[in-house]
């Protein structure tokens, strides 16, 4: 609710000033980084909560299914934003929120944060906003959801956290605007517009208490840039020195996987959405948002839920890779969760009360690839004077053998193993080789989704490094997943491929080791649009020197899925340790190729 034109008015001239007065200093005293991100490492796993005006029609428009996700609802029907407005302020009002039963579902679920939509892409503001008549006690419901929730969110021990979304679709000086809506468009307006998100934003800062993460969103029009990121993020920081912000407060992510390659640009984390990168992004923080069926916002006609167990084996393979997992639901227009998924968090709760302590407060895998069997998760320091390490075996198929093989690592087993849930088990580990091997771990799982055993090491892991070996018939197999890539090159999930592919000097390899030299014809799996493609330069490299160069021209293909296998030729791999490196040693549009496998077959 806006309160009077002057305090607006002084709001807004107060935030201008800071934007004003940030550009010239330096930027406000923050905490340090890894100070900041401690109890965010920890926690492992966070609720996002998705609500809004949208969430009362649940997908629908005059009575009609609209595709797509449900808070994208403005948008997929071509609502203009008044009419919007209009139909559904009055709408909102969901007389059975409890904000109490939220943050006791997201803590019984094992979760240490929650993240909700303060202001999502349809600009309503969830909070009385004193620079804003479209907000929440502009609805029947009169009611601050954010106080409520932040003060709920706290009780119960977790952190209370802020999405917000820069994309505003309602804002009259927001642009780029939608091509149906008709109001006149002022092109100076941007700069009006950030003032009033500012505005916005300090009072999501200065009213709550302490706020964990700011999870800015919608950073992917033209109009944002990062100046307006460095602005907004100083501003944020300046308000809360230990607040984390996501990189989607600066321009420059590089699409759903959410990454920024710009070592410049602000932001305290990379946010890939609705994926998992295939092996983590070592050194770095990040988070995977997803949505237990397809739609962030409400809508009842999808029904496409992920079970419990895709999502605790999704959890412990984003905890083994060192992310977090903000994990969303959409309550309806009423205020309650639905039911399927109160009904999955609660399973998961159950696994995290028995297993929790394998992903909370854990580290990624030492080991740079996953196990068939499943995945694994590293708690230090050293504990109770011996130097030892925990590994937890987070085992999705359980072995019919009754024992599971750690390969490549040479530590030595310390102490005890246990099977988390199963006290009664007495497992023991030993050396064989260069592997560790858990014996005795009993014939069938404690917990058919996961059952984790938790084993110490002594010191620190020390691993063997990644090497693609041949299989029983002799073929190499040099997958997207594996590859060791740099500069642009990004893993897709969608087609299982590299992708992103911007430049020369980027790069692809697959380190490989080989019992004694050999003769391979290859064959690259790969698409390209029909503007792309170019020439493929393919290396064998030992010691870093080049032993084998290879060129060959990559033909355009009908689009970005459009795959196909063709030969590159015959090349010679040494014995021991060797590289297979490809760039693109010439390109016809701006991104490459696709590139999804190279396999290489021994020569007869
Ligand atoms: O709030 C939820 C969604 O409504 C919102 N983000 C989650 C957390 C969302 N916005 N957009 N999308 C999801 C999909 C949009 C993808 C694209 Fe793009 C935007 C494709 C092109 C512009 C991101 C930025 C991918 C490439 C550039």
């Amino acid at each position: 609710m806006r309160t009077t034109i002057a305090a607006s008015a002084a709001a807004v001239v107060a935030a201008s000033m800071l934007a004003a007065s940030s550009a010239v200093n330096a930027p406000p005293a923050v905490l340090p980084r890894d100070q900041r991100m401690r109890w965010w490492r920890d926690a492992r796993f966070g609720m996002f909560i998705h609500f809004g005006l949208y969430s009362a029609p649940g997908g629908t428009w005059d009575g009609k299914p609209v595709g797509g996700v449900g808070e994208w609802l403005l948008l997929n029907a071509r609502i203009d934003p008044i009419a919007y407005e209009k139909a559904l302020v009055p709408q909102f009002n969901p007389v059975k929120f409890d904000a109490g039963e939220w943050a006791r579902i997201a803590k019984d679920a094992g979760m240490g944060y929650v993240v909700i939509t303060t202001k999502h892409h349809d600009g309503f503001a969830l909070w009385d906003s004193a620079v804003s008549d479209y907000d929440v006690m502009a609805t029947p419901f009169r009611r601050d959801i954010m106080r409520e929730l932040s003060d709920a969110v706290r009780a119960e021990g977790l952190r209370m956290c802020w999405y917000h979304s820069i994309m505003d679709w309602h804002h009259p000086d927001y642009q780029p605007r939608r091509e149906w809506d008709r109001r006149p468009v002022d092109p100076q307006s941007f700069p009006r517009y950030v003032d009033y998100m500012h505005a916005q934003l300090r009072e999501l800062l200065t009213r709550y208490g302490d706020i964990g993460i700011l999870w800015f969103d919608g950073e992917w029009e033209g109009t944002w840039n990062h100046d307006w990121g460095k602005k907004t993020d100083d501003l944020v920081r300046s308000l809360q020195p230990g607040i984390i912000v996501n990189n989607r407060v600066d321009s420059g992510r590089a699409g759903m996987e959410g990454f920024t390659a710009d070592e410049h640009a602000r932001g305290d984390y990379g946010t890939p959405e609705q994926t998992i990168p295939p092996n983590g992004m070592p050194g770095k923080d990040w988070e995977t948002c997803m949505t237990m069926n397809d739609t962030w916002g409400y809508k009842s006609a999808d029904g496409n839920w992920k079970s419990a167990q895709t999502m605790i084996r999704m959890l412990c393979d984003i905890a083994s890779k060192g992310g977090n997992f903000l994990l969303n639901v959409g309550p309806k227009g009423d205020g309650t969760i639905p039911e399927e998924s109160v009904a999955r968090l609660r399973r998961i709760g159950e696994w995290m009360k028995v297993n929790g302590e394998a992903i909370h407060g854990t580290q990624a895998s030492p080991f740079p690839r996953k196990f068939p069997w499943g995945r694994v998760t590293t708690k230090h320091p050293f504990r109770s004077g011996a130097q030892a390490t925990t590994l937890y075996l987070h085992v999705f198929e359980w072995p019919a053998s009754g024992s599971i093989r750690l390969d490549g690592i040479s530590n030595e087993p310390a102490g005890t193993v246990r099977v988390l849930g199963a006290p009664a088990r007495t497992p023991a580990a030993h050396r064989e080789g260069s592997a560790i091997v858990i014996d005795g771990i009993g014939s069938a799982a404690v917990d058919g989704d996961c059952t984790v055993i938790a084993v110490d090491i002594a010191g620190v892991p020390a691993v063997e490094p990644f090497r693609v070996r041949p299989a029983a018939d002799g073929t190499i197999a040099c997958t997207a997943a594996d590859a060791v890539v740099t500069g642009s090159i990004q893993y897709e999930d969608r087609f299982a491929n590299l992708g992103w592919w911007r430049d020369l000097a980027s790069s692809a390899s697959w380190p490989i080791e080989l019992p004694e030299r050999r003769t391979f014809d290859a064959t690259i799996e790969y698409a390209a649009d029909s503007c792309c493609a170019g020439d493929l330069s393919v290396s064998v490299m030992q010691d870093g020197k080049e032993l084998f160069p290879g060129r060959v021209q990559l033909q355009p293909r009908a689009g970005w899925g459009d795959f196909a296998t063709v030969p590159i030729g015959r090349y010679v791999l040494p014995a021991g340790r060797s590289e297979i490196k490809v760039k693109a040693a010439s390109k016809n549009g701006d991104s490459f190729v696709n590139l999804r496998r190279i396999d290489l077959k021994p020569v007869r």
